[in-house]
């Protein structure tokens, strides 16, 4: 038995020691890894199995980890820490936190994931935790705390009512619980503090729908303002960033980490779904906001940022990518956390000033066909002139 547990931990070392190759930009933006950041392999068998021989006398796993992945992101003293979404073989989601001392490797999980203290009424699922270090000296993660609908009817079993839970730290080792945010009745997933205060208060980006699966009414990204987060209300929420026809973001969308300040104004990240007849497409997209108004879009490049590329595009959930979590560094390195297919997370690299330049010179969504070939003309013009003038081999 001991040499068995000595082989499953030497493995376990191999996938947490493993270099992560950085990969040719395909597009001058971003650029990715070979492997993923986290997946179910770099969770410690000792969440797994049950290493004592005479309870467990076949060495099998007890309870198994089916995915790693959304995991809001931080950058303390040094080192890089995940609160990844890791997915238990019974389907509930919990959070845990890795650590690393480089971005896109080398990540190791604390022994013990997080013990999220509860409200009275039980979260029966959480996830997606989004991270704000905010100026009020808190670290906030607002995350999806999911229940069963107590309006569903008899037999439908299914139905769930989605809210944004709220947590707070000062070292990610001990949460404090606040209630959950109340707003006006609507679902909520998606919700995101913003970093700094606002008139005051505090403001936070919300994603209103009607249903747990159906935006209906709901229209986008929104922003709403609460005077304290220890009793979190919101009233109106108004729409910055509207899901549109035919565009990447049609059926729904939602925040991704807090927003970046840059020199340029506010870096946001975020997701937009589309349906297919292949079911729904989540890719991650990019706009920027007003330094001095969050609630106002100054930039919005058409598109996706980041879509599912070869093996990213399978897994529990198909052809999704998923972000919450980002890191800027102090030299201009930016490093988006996202995850795929909701089975594992990866990281992209980029830089805050190559965002900026991305945000404000990739044209906006013509929203019609013979627009974007207008726009696209427009620089195939301007390129065959450039080209004319280039010796190019
Ligand atoms: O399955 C894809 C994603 O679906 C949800 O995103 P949204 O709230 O926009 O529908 C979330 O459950 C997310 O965790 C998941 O990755």
């Amino acid at each position: 038995m001991t040499d068995r547990i000595s082989e499953l931990y030497q493995e376990y070392e191999k996938i947490i020691a493993r270099d992560n190759a950085e990969l040719p930009s395909e597009n001058g933006i971003f650029t990715r890894f070979e492997r993923p950041a986290l997946d179910r392999r770099s969770v410690p068998p000792h969440w797994k199995y049950d290493l004592d021989e005479k309870t467990n006398p076949y060495l099998m796993e007890r309870m198994g980890v089916n995915c790693v992945f959304n995991a809001g992101a931080i950058y303390r003293g040094g080192k890089f820490y995940l609160v990844a979404r890791v997915e238990g073989n019974d389907r509930k989601s919990f959070f845990a936190v890795a650590e690393s001392d480089k971005p896109h490797c080398g990540f190791r999980f604390w022994d013990y994931p997080v013990r999220l203290p509860q409200t009275a009424e039980p979260d029966t699922n959480v996830y997606d935790m989004r991270l704000t270090a905010h100026e009020d000296g808190w670290i906030y993660g607002i995350f999806c705390t999911e229940r069963k609908d107590p309006a569903a009817p008899r037999g439908d079993v299914s139905s769930a009512v989605a809210a944004a839970g709220i947590a707070r730290t000062k070292d990610l080792k001990t949460w404090e619980r606040l209630p959950d945010l109340k707003t006006s009745g609507s679902q909520q997933r998606n919700v995101v503090l913003h970093p700094e205060f606002i008139n005051g208060g505090y403001a936070l980006y919300t994603r209103p729908q009607d249903g747990f699966i159906d935006t209906g009414s709901g229209g986008g990204i929104a922003i709403a303002y609460t005077g304290s987060m220890e009793n979190a209300v919101i009233g109106k929420e108004t729409l910055i960033d509207e899901k549109t026809y035919h565009t990447i973001k049609e059926v729904k969308n939602g925040q991704g980490p807090a927003p970046v300040k840059t020199p340029a104004g506010w870096l946001n990240i975020a997701h937009g779904v589309r349906n297919t007849a292949a079911g729904l497409r989540y890719v991650i997209y990019a706009f920027m906001t007003d330094i001095n108004d969050p609630a106002k879009v100054i930039h919005s490049p058409a598109g996706h940022l980041i879509a599912p590329r070869g093996g990213e595009r399978v897994g529990d959930v198909s052809n999704v990518v998923f972000t919450n979590g980002a890191v800027a560094l102090e030299n201009g390195d930016l490093y988006i956390y996202y995850a795929s297919s909701d089975t594992r997370l990866h990281v992209a690299k980029t830089t805050v000033d190559k965002m900026i330049d991305y945000c404000k010179n990739t044209p906006r969504d013509g929203l019609y066909s013979h627009k974007c070939v207008e726009t696209r003309c427009d620089l195939i013009s301007k390129n065959l002139e450039i080209l004319k003038g280039l010796k190019i081999k």
